[in-house]
């Protein structure tokens, strides 16, 4: 970084600020994780200057046998973690993978599926205001109002209404196991190809901590960023059958010259995914989430479905006159602890203010935390809605907060 020092002190003195701000505080958002510093070794990389259009072995620019040896390794290692017939390894970012594979299977209009936002969906899942919205023509699936989880009876009804082309599974914000084989066969019964976006519970599934859609899904699509903890990107797995019209799509359907550095970068998270440290760390995130959510629930918070099967938990504030999402997660922020507002199933509140609250263990858990952290953290959570109007109070905690985060360093041999 002396380098970037010189040349350019605004953004070395952010990076210095962001270092910093990720080791002293506490990082709860369940789609955030801390990479390790091979895998930033090699997102930061002479690769980044290569142009690859292509594939490898089949590329549009010469010069490309260094950059085909990663793409190789990152798409053999990927297979080999998920048991999947083909791996696209190109895509950006999840928004492009889902892209990719919804651009392979359907045609503008085609019917599709997709779980509601608010019940825990993302915006590519048919969003009105994403792409997915704007060219298919999607019907959303809830959750159940009791149970607040997937009816499977209730989703095959109604896929046997809408008789979709396509019905996608996969959640941004659904703390409970998804039952892969049951969506199979709704998909069956109606003539509809199944796609499951993972990146949520991707380091889970490669785990065997989660089951895994890839034998009955046509696609799977993933970050890799999130449980899995890689660089910043997307992937998507597949059928042998449908290998080159996605390649095909992925490039030059909708993407240029793939970032052969992330691609590096992937191919050395993948390496660490397939470890036996990994499929530990994973059990870790688990278990942390099982304590945090038990230990918020007895300090009398309300989870949506009443806890989590995941990496992650949604507290609900829809019994509470005038807290929402929004207040807390600034209350939070003022107390060292970083997490995202969050609607709730049926939320009463905009997406913007919310009445829920998303946490994840994922990060904690890469700093080396265990049950004891998770337990004083749902402490300091509840002492800081409690006084989130008392901005001494939330100062207090974010001094624990540094305290406890002093314990676990992260990075140590960086300051920027
Ligand atoms: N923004 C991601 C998340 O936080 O879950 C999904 O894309």
């Amino acid at each position: 970084m002396s380098y970037l020092k010189t040349a350019d002190p605004e953004i070395y003195d952010a990076i210095v600020k962001e270092t910093d701000r990720q080791a002293t505080k506490l990082e709860l958002i369940a789609s955030e994780n801390f990479v390790s510093e091979a895998v930033l070794e090699a997102m930061g990389g002479v690769m980044t200057n290569k142009y690859a259009e292509g594939y490898p072995g089949k590329r549009y620019y010469g010069g490309c046998e260094f950059v085909d040896i990663a793409e190789d390794l990152a798409r053999d290692r990927l297979k080999q973690l998920f048991n999947c017939e083909h791996a696209n390894v190109q895509p950006h970012s999840g928004s492009q993978a889902n892209m990719a594979a919804y651009f392979t299977m359907l045609k503008p209009g085609d019917k599709v599926m997709g779980l509601d936002l608010a019940c825990g969906g993302h915006l590519t899942h048919g969003h009105p205001i994403n792409f997915s919205g704007f060219l298919f023509n999607f019907t959303g699936y809830v959750v159940d109002k009791e149970t607040e989880q997937v009816n499977y009876d209730e989703l095959l009804k109604q896929a046997k209404e809408v008789r979709p082309k396509l019905i996608v599974a996969g959640a941004s914000a659904y703390p409970r196991t998804l039952d892969f084989e049951r969506i199979r066969a709704i998909c069956d019964e109606v003539g509809a190809y199944m796609m499951v976006d993972i990146a949520h519970i991707a380091g889970l599934v490669a785990a065997g901590l989660h089951p895994s859609p890839v034998p009955c899904a046509d696609f799977v699509t993933s970050t890799t960023h999130k449980t899995l903890r890689g660089p910043r990107g997307g992937v998507v797995m597949c059928k042998e059958q449908y290998a080159a019209d996605l390649d095909r799509m992925v490039m030059p359907g909708i993407q240029g010259g793939p970032l052969m550095h992330v691609i590096a970068a992937k191919a050395v998270a993948f390496k660490e995914a397939l470890s036996d440290d990994f499929k530990a760390y994973q059990k870790r995130i688990i278990d942390n989430a099982n304590v945090l959510a038990s230990s918020l629930m007895e300090k009398g918070h309300k989870l949506v479905s009443n806890g989590t099967d995941t990496h992650l938990m949604l507290m609900s504030f829809v019994d509470i006159p005038k807290v929402t999402g929004k207040k807390v997660e600034i209350a939070l922020d003022k107390a060292g602890i970083t997490a995202n507002k969050n609607t709730v199933p049926f939320d009463p509140e905009k997406p913007f203010v919310t009445s829920g609250l998303r946490l994840g263990t994922p990060a904690v858990t890469t700093r080396g935390m265990g049950a004891d952290e998770m337990r004083t953290i749902a402490d300091f959570i509840d002492r800081a809605i409690t006084a989130r109007r008392k901005d001494d109070v939330l100062a207090d905690i974010a001094g624990e907060v540094a305290g406890l985060c002093a314990r676990f360093p992260l990075y140590p041999e960086r300051n920027a």
